[in-house]
């Protein structure tokens, strides 16, 4: 039995947008130890909303078991860094913020954005859940109060006399809330009148046009279009008054938000005909991962068959839906590469391919013939490390192309 659609509370069934099988949480790496023992799987079969067209998972792995003790650390990729950087000194210029400014981040993680305001003498606020990368944060001094933001978190903040932001940035953390209203309601009461909300999430509709079926994972709940995401800021009395498209994860949208403000966006992000119903080729995407399946299984095999070793580059949590789907093991590639210090030496859920720090890469005393880039994200970023390999004619595979 289906639960009511996570945005608009419909009722009606809701189509599966695909099936990707039965998966372990993607940030659920393992230990040596935990080899040994039993591993949770869940379905992963997202489905469509007739009436919002919200694409969503249910809440099938609680929020504390996913994300009190978290393995994503956002200040591992320079990519992030810059784009954080960028963020800070834009919303600077553009909201006229300074020292007296009270902002807040939602899901700041290891503080890589806090940082970036605090360089520009503008104080900043952090709420990570995740206890183990929140102290990242406040041992570098990076003010950061470990929970989650709901309606509670936001009562208890201004029962303590906070003024309400100018600010509050929510970036990468709206598609991991089960509970939307609780988590929007929140956000709206901490904005100050005049307070603006910044969003930012992955496009949807890049997910649909590129196939990007592995950034479908249990701990992401819901996958935002423009539209989808416009109609469950407005449910919640936040009106979006700017929008942006931005190249980062794949292609990813930035709304600004004020309270209570009803603005529809010029062009067509207006509720127009198209507005909350699911497209054509959102209700064409149920194959699409089984022909990128075929695809990569055929290409991975014919180089194993042909003697040629095989390494991953990045463990993401993209990756582990990618994997696992795929059938691709440690029976294909032989290890990963990862920079975070707490991936290292563990093993990827499901496929349980090991995690080696990148230098083992550099010194491997035989090197790998294929690179497969699980980080397409930062394949910029990272096809410069790899340079080295690809002179030595080491083939590159960033999604399906040999780089
Ligand atoms: O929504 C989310 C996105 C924003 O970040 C979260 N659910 C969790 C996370 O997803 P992800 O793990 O797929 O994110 P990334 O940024 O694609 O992960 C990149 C991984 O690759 C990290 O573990 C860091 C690593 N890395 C590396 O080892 N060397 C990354 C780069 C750029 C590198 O040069």
């Amino acid at each position: 039995m289906q639960t009511a659609c996570r945005n608009c509370g419909s009722r009606k069934e809701r189509a599966e947008f695909c099936n990707l099988g039965y998966q372990p949480l993607a940030n659920s790496y393992l230990s040596r130890d935990q080899l040994e023992e039993p591993e949770a799987f869940y379905p992963l079969v997202p489905t469509i909303c007739p009436d919002c067209a919200l694409i969503q998972l249910p809440n099938l792995a609680a929020r504390e078991d996913i994300f009190e003790d978290y393995a994503y650390f956002s200040s591992q990729s320079d990519g992030w860094v810059k784009h954080v950087h960028d963020y800070a000194n834009k919303m600077v210029g553009r909201l006229g913020l300074n020292e007296n400014s009270r902002i807040l981040e939602v899901a700041s993680n290891d503080g890589a954005m806090l940082r970036e305001f605090r360089a520009l003498g503008v104080p900043a606020v952090g709420i990570e859940p995740a206890k183990n990368i929140a102290r990242i944060a406040q041992l570098d001094g990076l003010a950061t109060i470990d929970s989650f933001m709901g309606v509670d978190f936001a009562q208890e903040l201004l029962s303590s006399g906070y003024q309400g932001a100018h600010l509050i940035a929510a970036n990468n953390v709206m598609a991991h809330v089960p509970d939307l209203d609780d988590f929007l309601t929140g956000i709206r009461m901490l904005l100050a009148p005049s307070g603006v909300f910044t969003v930012e999430f992955p496009d949807a509709e890049n997910l649909v046009r590129d196939n990007q079926f592995d950034t479908i994972y249990h701990e992401h709940f819901s996958y935002f279009t423009k539209h989808s995401a416009f109609d469950a800021l407005a449910r919640r009395g936040l009106g979006v008054v700017d929008s942006e498209d931005i190249d980062i994860h794949g292609g990813s949208i930035r709304l600004y938000a004020r309270p209570d403000v009803r603005l529809d966006l010029p062009g067509e992000h207006v509720q127009g005909p198209a507005f909350g119903q699911p497209t054509a080729e959102q209700r064409a995407f149920y194959d699409k991962p089984a022909e990128y399946r075929r695809e990569l299984w055929d290409k991975l095999n014919r180089w194993k068959r042909e003697g040629k070793k095989i390494v991953g580059y990045g463990a993401p949590a993209k990756g582990n839906t990618m994997l696992n789907y795929c059938g691709i093991d440690a029976g294909i590639l032989d290890y990963v590469v990862d920079s975070t210090p707490e991936k290292i030496g563990k093993f990827l859920p499901g496929s349980r391919i090991p995690i080696v720090n990148p230098a083992a890469l550099a010194l491997d005393p035989d090197p790998p013939d294929v690179i497969v880039i699980l980080a397409w994200n930062w394949q910029s970023e990272i096809s410069k490390k790899l340079k080295s390999h690809k002179d030595r004619g080491a083939i590159i595979l960033s999604r399906l192309e040999e780089l």
